[in-house]
Order: C-alpha cells, then sequence, then structure tokens
C-alpha cells in the first residue's frame, strides 16, 4: 500500500500542489487497505493521515499500517480545518469526482487558509495497471462464478420466474465466499434479454427463451464480471443461434487484438465492425468493455471515445452484445488481463456455443 502512495506523491507533485485529499471511499480502500464505509485521507509529502470516527479507528489501526489515525468527531472536514491550521500547505488538492456540491461550499468555507485545486483521476490512474496481487484477487473473483455457473444453469428451466433463478444464483454465490456481489443480478428472459441490463422480474421463463445472465462478485476487495446467454429447449430459432455465432466471433475477433500498447478503441471498432458485418450493427449499443478492479467500472474504457493505449497489467471486459427488440438479446463477457503479447482470460466457463438447458 504504501508504494501506492509513494506513486501518488509523484502525481502529486506533477500537478502542481502540495497535499491531496482522498474522499473516494474505493480510493482510500486501495491506497490506504482500510475498509471500512467512512474515511478520508490527506497525504502530503511527509505523511500520510486517516481520518475516521471512533466505529472504525481500531480497525483502521490495523488496516492501515504505515498511516497515522486520527479520530473525527465532530465532522472531518472540521478535523481538517483543524489539522491545516498547523501545516503549511498552501495548495490542497482534492477529488473532483468524489466531492458533492455542498461539501465543496463547506470546504471553501472551513479550510481558507489554503487553496483548493479540483483534480481529475489522480488515484483512478494508478488503479489502471494491476499488480499480480490485485490480478491474483479478480482471479478468484471471477473463478467463484464460474464455478457456479453450471450449477445455476441446471436451474434456469421452463417455469421458474428470472427472481427465483437470480436469487438463488445470489445465495449460491455468497455461500461459495463472496464478500458481496459486485452489482445487482441482471438476469433477463425471452424479449426481455433484449435489455441490455434486464433487472429479474416476475416473468417466468418459458421454452424458447434466451436467458441473459449477467453477475459479479467482489473477492479481497476486488471485483468480476460474468456474462453468458444460454437457451431454454433443444433447438434455436435460426435468428437465435446466428446472433450468438456473430457475438462469438466479434468477441473473440476483440480478444485476439489484445496485448500491449494496442488503442482501446480499436479493440471496440474491430468488434463493431464484425456485429455491423453481418447486419446487426444498430443493434449493439454499448461499450465493448470496461476496467475492472476495487471498481466494477473503471478505466480504460473499450469504447469508441477511450483515449486509453492498452497496457500489460491491465484488466479489462470484453462483451459485446446484439439486443433485438421484443425478440431477445445475446451478450458473451470475459473478463481478461492485458499482458506483454496478448490477452490471458480469465473466465473458464464454456462459451463455443449456445447452451441448452
Ligand atoms: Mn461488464
Amino acid at each position: 500500500m504504501l508504494e501506492r502512495v509513494r506513486r501518488l506523491r509523484q502525481l502529486i507533485d506533477e500537478s502542481g500542489v502540495e497535499a491531496f485529499l482522498v474522499t473516494g471511499i474505493d480510493n482510500v480502500r486501495y491506497l490506504s487497505g482500510f475498509t471500512g464505509s467512512a474515511g478520508v485521507l490527506l497525504i502530503g509529502p511527509d505523511e500520510a493521515l486517516l481520518l475516521t470516527d471512533a466505529r472504525y479507528t481500531v480497525q483502521a489501526g490495523a488496516e492501515a499500517p504505515g498511516f497515522e489515525v486520527v479520530t473525527v468527531e465532530k465532522t472531518w472536514l472540521e478535523l481538517l480545518a483543524e489539522l491545516l491550521q498547523n501545516r503549511v500547505y498552501q495548495l490542497l488538492g482534492f477529488e473532483a469526482a468524489h466531492v458533492t456540491h455542498q461539501q465543496f461550499l463547506r470546504m471553501r468555507e472551513l479550510l481558507s487558509m489554503v487553496e483548493l485545486r479540483p483534480l481529475k483521476d489522480l488515484v483512478e490512474r494508478l488503479r489502471l495497471v494491476k499488480d499480480e496481487e490485485e490480478i491474483r484477487a479478480i482471479r478468484q473473483a471471477v473463478g467463484l462464478v464460474d464455478e457456479a455457473f453450471p450449477w445455476i444453469v441446471d436451474r434456469i428451466r421452463a417455469g421458474r420466474s428470472e427472481r427465483e433463478i437470480a436469487l438463488e444464483l445470489e445465495f449460491a454465490l455468497r455461500d461459495r465466499g463472496a464478500e458481496r456481489m459486485a452489482f445487482e443480478i441482471i438476469l433477463a428472459s425471452g424479449a426481455r434479454s433484449a435489455l441490455p441490463h434486464g433487472r429479474p422480474s416476475g416473468k417466468v421463463v418459458e421454452k424458447g427463451d434466451l436467458v441473459l445472465l449477467d453477475c459479479g462478485v467482489v473477492c479481497d476487495g476486488y471485483c468480476s464480471d460474468f456474462t453468458r446467454t444460454v437457451l431454454v429447449g433443444a433447438v434455436p430459432e435460426p435468428w437465435q443461434e446466428e446472433i450468438y455465432q456473430v457475438v462469438l466471433a466479434a468477441q473473440e475477433a476483440g480478444i485476439r487484438m489484445i496485448r500491449t500498447g494496442v488503442l482501446a478503441a480499436d479493440v471496440d471498432a474491430r468488434v463493431r465492425e464484425v456485429i455491423a458485418h453481418h447486419g446487426y450493427g444498430e443493434y449493439f449499443g454499448h461499450s465493448t468493455g470496461h476496467g475492472l478492479g476495487v471498481q466494477v467500472h473503471e478505466l480504460p474504457r473499450l469504447g469508441r471515445f477511450s483515449e486509453e493505449t492498452l497496457q500489460a497489467g491491465m484488466v479489462v471486459t470484453v462483451e459485446p452484445g446484439i439486443y433485438l427488440p421484443d425478440r431477445g438479446g445475446v451478450r458473451i463477457e470475459d473478463v481478461v488481463v492485458i499482458r506483454e503479447d496478448g490477452a490471458e482470460i480469465l473466465t473458464l466457463a464454456p462459451k463455443d456455443r449456445l447452451i441448452r438447458v
């Protein structure tokens, strides 16, 4: 963790401020190891403070070695104002994305001894490239869903509701050791599978339905993200088989392109090209993928407007889909680690053919 603080200090230095306030709770955890729900960091050239309240002081001391834990009595902002009285900082950076407007107004009022400067994505940029320990945690989170997948496939049948199946899946994932769900399970059947983010409803799964299942869990603070689409019944309609094969071909073409030095936007363009070539371009509206780490969506994005160049150690999803309104949709999503010479696919669940349940 202290290595991360050291790297952050370089970015702080480059951005021209003297000290930096970290208020995004995922960034607090990433930098300090503190897993509580309330805490902020003040990072200066020679100090690293963790401000948290009495619920967490003991835990913070244990989880965040190298940080001086200061207990908040009233509000962290008032405590920060007191602490800054005794310091020489003139320019304080803060996380533009993780301060509300109300907090900002209050900061301006209470922290009048410093000039405040909003900074963008400082810690998020550090988080772009994962170390092997982080990749291990992501691999574990991916593996947990892989393991539960055949189990839940056996429980998807005509006559059961989406909600019932999703609930059972969540129980199975938590039971297998997931710290928590990375996001609410997406499970949509039949025509509803054309909703890329369909919430499990009371709809009963019927024979002939495509069932789109998207879920992820958190292990040791790191997320996984997974999508497969299965068919209820033995024989797919030709359109179901066709969109499955096109999505699979697009997904594999995207993965084949991934390696250090490739533009994220080019991977997206390649995937989109395969889908458009088969005439389904207008039915793939979202991005090809996204970075994955302490948050389920983080940098880099694999999309049309991405600016990042892929680098070894980044972890991304590759998840194209085709969604035909009122008929159904298919998405296939794997998690991959970017290596020097290619993509290492972490997701092991089968995808080569449309699974029939
Ligand atoms: Mn995803």
